[in-house]
């Protein structure tokens, strides 16, 4: 198998694009890709200030990789989520991340800010799935750690099967206030947000990998505890196999519903927020979704602590 570029030993094959790529041909590819996808949505210039979330995982580091070596202005932000030896290890990875590349990188451990609650402290406390508690959680810290930090952006690693799964999970339940929302660019609907973006949302989680592999990247290879058995696991499953029966089912899947279906799902009339009477962060109603989980925190722990 040739290059489609240079000829040489190919060394990626890319069914969905119908290519083959050797591997500086690939790297140069990769990056075309996120490049089209960031100035097609009007995601950021370079002026602007990015927040990149990363996890310790191969998309958000090969978000924030891609994005230093294009010279956009790219701080990290970890957040340490107290997922016991998963955290840790994240934590060192995208340390070391930081440091190979000189790259500033901002590390918040929830345990140690707020009402330092951790993932594992809110999902006992609440008995809710820790991946609901978590969301809430992550959403309220990049928001804060954006808006304090004067960020112009909030870019995520989310990928094309990323995207592709939730749009499957969302259209099974017709989420419709859900669908409304799935952008690859989210406008702030308060002074407190920052624009969200997702720069590799057309790129595959094959794709991701091939390049992180070929940058050197060590990332945390690892799933978080509570992702096994996640419902998104098996939509990535039914999508996987749709996509080896017809190359390009996912890629045409997220965005057709983006040409075609979420505009008609977008409300133009959706009111915006006001701000939170806990933490002053915008809010749909009297509380933000974190300060509401943080309360039910503090009621289900009170009764514990008057018995002991
Ligand atoms: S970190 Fe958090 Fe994920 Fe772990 S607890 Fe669930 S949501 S699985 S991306
Ligand atoms: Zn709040």
């Amino acid at each position: 198998m040739k290059c489609v570029r240079c000829r040489a030993r190919a060394e990626v094959a890319l069914r969905a694009h119908n290519s083959a790529f050797c591997r500086p041909c690939y790297l140069r590819f990769f990056r075309r890709q996120v490049e089209r996808a960031i100035a097609a949505e009007r995601m950021f210039t370079p002026s602007e200030r990015i927040l990149v979330a990363v996890s310790g995982g191969k998309d958000s580091l090969a978000l924030w990789d891609v994005l230093a070596e294009l010279g956009y202005d790219a701080t990290g932000l970890y957040l340490g989520l107290g997922i016991g030896p998963y955290s840790a290890a994240s934590r060192e990875k995208v340390e070391r991340f930081a440091a190979a590349r000189a790259l500033p990188l901002r590390v918040v451990a929830l345990e140690a800010v707020g009402p330092g609650l951790g993932i594992p402290d809110v999902a006992a406390a609440t008995r809710r799935a820790a991946c609901s508690a978590c969301g809430t959680m992550k959403r309220h810290w990049f928001d804060t750690v954006a808006h304090e930090g004067g960020f112009d952006v909030l870019a995520t690693g989310h990928n094309l099967d990323d995207e592709a799964a939730r749009l499957l999970g969302n259209v099974l339940h017709w989420q419709q206030e859900y669908l409304a929302r799935q952008r690859p660019v989210l406008e702030p609907s308060h002074p407190k947000f920052v624009r969200k973006v997702k720069p590799l949302y057309l790129v595959s989680e094959y794709e991701t990998a091939a390049y992180a592999f070929m940058r050197g990247i060590d990332y945390v290879v690892e799933e978080c505890p509570n992702a096994v058995g996640a419902t998104q696991l098996a939509y990535k499953d039914a999508l996987n196999r749709l996509e080896a029966a017809s190359p390009g089912t996912k890629l045409r899947f997220v965005k057709e519903f983006l040409r075609t279906g979420q505009p008609a799902f977008a409300r133009a009339d959706a009111a915006p927020p006001g701000a939170c009477a806990g933490c002053g962060m915008p809010a749909y109603g009297e509380l933000c979704a974190f300060c509401r989980l943080v309360r039910e925190v503090e009621r289900r722990r009170a009764p514990a602590a008057a018995a002991s």
